[in-house]
């Protein structure tokens, strides 16, 4: 495998055209005020009581899915699907490099060079490696190098997670959940699969519809809410984005909803910034609802790279992130910058995306992952 092959990026994955905010870009002063309107009516709701099925993706209407819940086979069949690219990445040349090979300091060179291509960071990389050079006259195959890499990597992952990585709905009604992140990153699609996956679990969803910068945000999120049979709370195009947040949290306290989810703008609309916009949100969560949001999550596309890092170091400072989401997966056979990311940040990962289908979004595990990876 040539390494030309791995350095392919963003293909046709992101249907959204428009620019990703480079995150050296991302200004981190506010450049004009928006007013503090914070109780404003709801101009629209739409309601829908469908159970979450798996028809069309409003989005890929191509993708057929098989039922709501997803038994541990399909699972891990739609995990390793979606890391086949990494994995051919790993795996195939992993399994190469041990050909009629010893393991000597050319092939842990070798092998620390094709961990780092996979975005595993270089710390980890070479930590693995040297793990590797310490045992390695007990290595007598190439599964037992894999498998080996698996236990270093979940080893360090586990260090820094601390066993957070599950979400929590206990003691909250409802949670609040801000989803946060730029441009066409993947936001709206991973509510939407988020709350088809709560409803699914029986939970009562709330969406709240804070990109108001365009109407087709709202839509999209409309389309999601019915077909997830999660509730949409919306105003018209360019109001305030925390009073569409107060409202849902409003509506969502009235009707005993479990969760609501608060999707947001992902680009800078001229002269406001990002940032600010999403603090306003945070502070007018947290009048109506003392502690909310109860969870802030970063939705990265994992295809940007180390560009994701630079991403969650500045919204982490901004707004403080609880959690993460890695999503596109499927279109970079650089999956292992989960690992680098979530060891760097020092954040749990919640969810991961690895496909554009509603059933395409999971509950990060890393064992799980480390074993579809390699
Ligand atoms: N292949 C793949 N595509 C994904 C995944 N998640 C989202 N997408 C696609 O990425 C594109 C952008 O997704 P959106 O959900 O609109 O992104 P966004 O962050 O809400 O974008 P803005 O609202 O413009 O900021 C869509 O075409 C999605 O279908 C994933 O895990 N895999
Ligand atoms: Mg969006």
């Amino acid at each position: 495998m040539s390494f030309s092959l791995f350095g392919k990026k963003k293909s046709k994955i992101t249907k959204n055209s428009e620019t990703h905010i480079p995150s050296k870009e991302m200004p981190d002063s506010m450049e004009q005020e928006t007013p503090e309107s914070e109780a404003g009516e709801p101009e629209v709701e739409i309601r829908s009581d469908k159970v979450a099925s798996t028809e069309e993706n409003p989005e890929t209407s191509s993708k057929k899915q098989e039922t709501g819940e997803q038994d541990q086979g399909s699972f891990f069949k739609s995990l390793k699907k979606g890391l086949s690219k990494t994995r051919a990445l790993l795996t195939t040349d992993v399994d190469d490099l041990l050909l009629g090979r010893k393991i000597d300091e050319s092939l842990l060179e070798e092998l620390e060079e094709k961990l780092i291509t996979a975005d595993l960071g270089v710390e980890t990389s070479m930590s693995i490696v040297a793990r590797i050079r310490e045992v390695r006259g007990r290595i007598q195959s190439g599964e037992d190098l894999k498998a080996l890499i698996r236990e270093e990597i979940l080893r360090e992952m586990d260090e820094e997670n601390q066993g957070q990585t599950q979400e929590s709905f206990m003691g909250f009604s409802p949670k609040v959940i801000l989803v946060t992140g730029v441009n066409g990153v993947g936001k709206t699609t991973t509510i939407g699969k988020m709350a088809a996956l709560y409803t699914r679990q029986g939970k009562k969803v709330i969406l709240a519809a804070g990109d108001t910068f365009r109407a087709a945000a709202c839509e999209q999120l409309g389309m999601w809410a019915e077909r997830s049979g999660a509730t949409l709370i919306r105003h018209k195009e360019n109001s305030d984005p925390a009073s569409v947040a107060f409202d849902a949290l409003d509506a969502a306290i009235a009707r005993k909803a479990d969760i609501v989810l608060v999707d947001t703008a992902g680009r800078l609309h001229n002269k406001v910034n990002l940032m600010e916009e999403l603090k306003k949100i945070r502070r007018t969560l947290d009048k109506r609802m003392p502690g909310a949001p109860h969870e802030t999550l970063l939705v990265l596309d994992a295809t940007t790279g180390q560009n994701a890092l630079r991403q969650a170091e500045i919204f982490h400072e901004a707004v403080g992130l609880t959690g993460l989401v890695l999503t596109k997966l499927d279109g970079t056979a650089r999956g292992g910058i989960v690992v680098s990311i979530q060891k760097q940040m020092g954040l749990p990962i919640r969810y991961i995306g690895v496909g554009e289908s509603m059933e395409d979004l999971q509950p990060f595990d890393a064992k799980a992952f480390l074993e579809a990876m390699f």
